[in-house]
C-alpha cells in the first residue's frame, strides 16, 4: 500500500476515461474463448466471469489473473452471485445446457429457457443499462427469450447470430478466390444454423461486385458451387465440433469484435441477431433473426438496407417462419 510516496503539490486527478466493464456469463469453452480475446484486445478495464460451478469458475480466474504480467492491465473477478457484475456495460451469455443424447431440440430449448429465467432477470436487476449479448444457442430463440425476460428496449438486446457463420463463409470465399478475408464482403443473414440464408448477390472483393464480375467475364460458374460453399459453412460448425468436441477461437474473436464495435462505438455493421418484425417484408409477430446491422455504443443502431434478389428474400421470410414456429411452442 505505501509502496509509493505522494510527491509534493499534486493536482486533483484529472477526468480518466470511462471505465468499461465486460461480465461473460458462463465460464465454459466459449466464454472462456471469449474472455481471453477481450483480455489480449485490452476492450475492458474490468472482466467479470459468473458461473454456476463455483471451483470451476475460480479455476478459470486465477489462471487468467496469473497471465496479468503479460497483458493489459484488466482486474478480473468471478463470482456466483450477480451482484458482481453490477453497472456491466456488456454482459455477453454463454451459459447453455448442453444436449442429452435423444433429447428434442425442443426439450433442449425448454431447459435453456428455464436457465434463462436464473440468469436475464438478475443481469437486468444489476445492470439496468447493460447491452445484452447473447451467444447460447439457439441463439435467435433466446436472444427473443432474453429480450421478452429483461424488459429491455430491444436496441439493447442482440444475438451473436450470424456474425460467426459470415466470418466462415468469407474465409472459404477468401480461399477459393486466393485473397484476404478481410477484403471480402459478405452476408449470411437469417437463423444461425440451418436455415441460413447466404447473400450471393451482395457479395463483393475490394469493391468489385463478384457475381456480375463473373457474368461479365463471361466466366461460367455452377451455382452448385456456391451452393457447397455455403452448405460447407452449415456444415463448419458441426465439423469442429466432431473433431475437437465444440466451437471456441472462432465464436470467441467474433464475440470480442462486437464488443469492439460496440463499446468503442465502431458503428461499423456485422449480421447479428435483432428484433427482425417488419424488415424485409418480415412479418408473423416478433423474431429475433441475424439482419446487417450498424452498431455503436447505444447498441443497434440501424439495419442496412442490403440488396437481396427475389430468391433471397424468400429464404430468408422461410428461415423467420422456422424460428417463429419455435417460438410459439417455448414456454415462457
Ligand atoms: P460449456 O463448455 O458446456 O459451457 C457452458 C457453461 O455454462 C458451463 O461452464 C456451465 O457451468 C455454465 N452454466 C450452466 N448453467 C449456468 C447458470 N445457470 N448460470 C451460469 N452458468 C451456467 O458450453 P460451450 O461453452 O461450449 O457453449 C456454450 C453455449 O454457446 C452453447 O449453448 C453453444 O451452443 C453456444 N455456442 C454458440 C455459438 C454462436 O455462434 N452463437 C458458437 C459456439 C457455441
Amino acid at each position: 500500500r505505501a509502496f509509493f510516496r505522494p510527491i509534493h503539490n499534486t493536482a486533483p486527478p484529472s477526468p480518466t476515461k470511462r471505465h468499461t466493464k465486460i461480465s461473460v456469463i458462463g465460464a465454459g469453452n466459449v466464454g472462456m474463448a471469449i474472455a481471453q480475446t477481450i483480455l489480449t484486445q485490452d476492450l475492458a478495464d474490468e472482466l467479470v466471469l459468473v458461473d454456476a460451478k463455483p471451483d470451476k469458475l475460480r479455476g478459470e480466474m486465477l489462471d487468467l489473473q496469473h497471465a496479468a504480467a503479460f497483458l493489459p492491465r484488466t482486474k478480473i473477478i468471478a463470482d456466483v452471485d450477480y451482484a458482481v457484475t453490477t453497472g456491466s456495460d456488456l454482459c455477453i451469455v454463454t451459459a447453455g445446457a448442453r444436449q442429452i443424447p435423444g433429447e428434442t431440440r425442443l426439450n433442449l430449448l425448454n431447459r435453456n429457457v428455464a436457465l434463462f429465467r436464473s440468469i436475464v432477470p438478475p443481469l437486468a436487476k444489476y445492470c439496468p443499462d447493460t447491452i445484452l449479448l447473447i451467444v447460447s444457442n439457439p441463439v435467435d430463440i433466446l436472444t427473443y427469450v432474453a429480450w421478452k425476460l429483461s424488459g429491455f428496449p430491444s436496441n439493447r438486446v442482440i444475438g451473436s447470430g450470424t456474425n460467426l457463420d459470415s466470418s466462415r463463409f468469407r474465409f472459404l470465399i477468401a480461399d477459393h478466390l486466393d485473397v484476404n478475408a478481410q477484403d471480402v464482403q459478405a452476408y449470411i443473414v437469417g437463423e444461425h444454423g440451418d436455415s441460413s440464408v447466404a447473400l450471393w448477390s451482395s457479395i463483393s472483393v475490394g469493391g468489385v461486385p463478384v457475381l456480375s464480375f463473373l457474368k461479365k467475364q463471361q466466366i461460367a460458374y455452377e451455382k452448385e458451387t456456391l451452393e457447397n460453399i455455403h452448405k460447407e459453412v452449415i456444415d463448419s460448425a458441426y465439423e469442429v465440433i466432431r473433431l475437437k468436441g465444440y466451437t471456441s477461437w472462432a465464436i470467441g474473436y467474433s464475440v470480442a469484435s462486437l464488443a469492439r464495435t460496440l463499446l468503442r462505438d465502431q458503428r461499423r455493421i456485422h449480421p447479428i441477431s435483432v428484433l427482425a418484425r417488419g424488415f424485409y417484408d418480415i412479418e408473423g409477430g416478433d423474431v429475433f433473426l441475424s439482419l446487417p446491422a450498424q452498431l455503436g455504443r447505444g447498441g443497434v443502431l440501424g439495419v442496412t438496407n442490403v440488396h437481396m434478389d427475389d430468391e433471397e428474400t424468400h429464404r430468408l421470410q422461410a428461415s423467420a417462419k422456422t424460428i417463429l414456429e419455435l417460438i410459439g411452442q417455448l414456454e415462457i
